[in-house]
């Protein structure tokens, strides 16, 4: 877990020279505030407008946002799983965590079972 730290930690250091891209995060929608972003490394600050808890993963996949597969209990796909920022309660609390995008379609999700159907998506693309 040392180890983890310690590379999560080197991400957040590297934020200065990393495109800034705003995720709002509401009951129930997610907002991203550009539609493309440049390949490389992206920092996504992510803010929960509500007072319950919302997470975003994610997603580099083809599929469009809103035509993930879903589970019985309620859980989007997975699939293409670049990371997360776990869980986290609003309102207007903000988490950032810094991702190497490479160019591709992605899709952004709160996974939380049920938030994902009832419209916390949002896809973009990295050119
Ligand atoms: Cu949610």
């Amino acid at each position: 877990m040392l180890v983890v730290a310690a590379l999560l930690n080197g991400c957040g250091s590297g934020a200065s020279a990393a495109t800034q891209a705003g995720v709002t995060l509401n009951s129930f929608s997610i907002k991203l505030d550009q539609a493309s972003l440049p390949a490389g490394m992206v920092r996504f600050n992510a803010t929960n407008a509500a007072n319950v808890k919302h997470e975003l993963v994610l997603l580099r996949t083809d599929a469009p946002d809103d035509k993930l597969p879903v589970s019985a209990d309620g859980e989007a796909s997975e699939n293409g799983k670049v990371g997360e920022i776990e869980e986290f309660a609003g309102p207007n609390v903000t988490r950032s965590h810094t991702f190497a995008l490479t160019s591709g379609h992605y899709v952004l999700i709160c996974n939380i079972s049920g938030h994902y159907q009832q419209g916390m998506h949002v896809g973009f693309s990295v050119q």
